[in-house]
């Protein structure tokens, strides 16, 4: 990280520390050469699996680990406040995985009726990990069952290593905003840490399409609240509405979940107005 993504990241804390008037400290910590190298690549960069890095360079008993494609309104209190000081990790539920649609361990039938997490937003007992999951574990798990095998990484071992331990916490505190799922936090998007999954960030100019349209608005009126410049406001006209409407039609057959993503967004269109009224109101707008 550079001296001035640094700076930048620091003077935006400051701004947000004095609009809520609370105290804050950054930190920032690198990494032994020797413990990086000790990591599994992917793609060739040790990012992905960065995280169990964790146990090793910090000295606390526990830590929240915090994915960067989050807005945290409701906050991470409830991470702390439902961990026992033993459960190994505390987390939502992730709205379309099960753990035996990613279970790793091919000799060994997965677990029926076990919750699966999505791992953006955790509580991690660093205790547990440097007991049961340290960089050598992870390595020998890579070894064992192949990259290819952990289809989502990280998140992939921390469930397979967890599983049947795990406190839950109500998806509120991780709130996977994958399309289908944003018309149900429209109401009450300000309780409700928002999780940017997937490849298209509405902060990074991509090229978008219409059934991102309700993440979209959300985003814009969060950057109101957190004073984050240059959000323009998304705006659908009559040609991405076509769109809508032939893509629900196109996969009715093809692909029924992915109509009905589409069916939804057609929905929550002709509510935009209301929807609009509601989101500019002031009420919304007091935290
Ligand atoms: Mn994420």
């Amino acid at each position: 990280m550079s001296e001035a993504t640094r700076m930048s990241l620091n003077l935006k804390l400051q701004d947000v520390s004095n609009r809520i008037g609370t105290p804050f400290s950054l930190k920032f910590i690198s990494p032994s050469k020797e413990s990086i190298d000790k990591l599994p690549k992917r793609v060739g960069s040790w990012m992905t699996y960065a995280r169990f890095l964790l146990a090793e360079i910090l000295p606390q008993k526990a830590v929240i680990y915090l994915d960067s494609d989050i807005l945290c309104f409701r906050g991470i209190e409830e991470f702390y406040t439902s961990w026992d000081n033993v459960a190994p990790i505390v987390a939502s539920r992730d709205p379309k995985q099960t753990i035996d649609k990613d279970w790793p361990d091919e000799a060994n039938a997965a677990p029926k009726g076990v919750m699966y997490f999505n791992a953006g937003l955790i509580l991690l007992n660093l205790d547990w990990m440097r007991c049961n999951l340290p960089l050598a574990k992870v390595e020998e798990l890579v070894a064992k069952f192949g990259m290819d095998r952990l289809k989502f990484h990280d998140q992939t071992i921390l469930n397979y290593m967890s599983h049947g331990k795990v406190i839950e916490v109500a998806r509120e505190n991780n709130w996977v905003l994958a399309t289908e799922y944003a018309m149900q936090v429209i109401d009450n998007w300000q309780s409700v840490n928002i999780h940017y999954v997937g490849r298209v960030k509405p902060w990074l100019r991509q090229k978008t399409e219409a059934r991102r349209f309700i993440p979209e608005v959300l985003y814009f009126h969060a950057s109101k609240v957190y004073c984050i410049d240059g959000v323009k406001e998304r705006v659908l006209d009559e040609q991405d509405l076509k769109v809508v409407r032939n893509k629900a039609r196109f996969y009715k057959w093809l692909k029924p979940t992915r109509a009905r993503t589409y069916q939804s967004v057609l929905k929550s269109l002709s509510r935009q107005v209301e929807l609009e009224s509601k989101l500019t109101s002031d009420v919304f707008y007091r935290r």
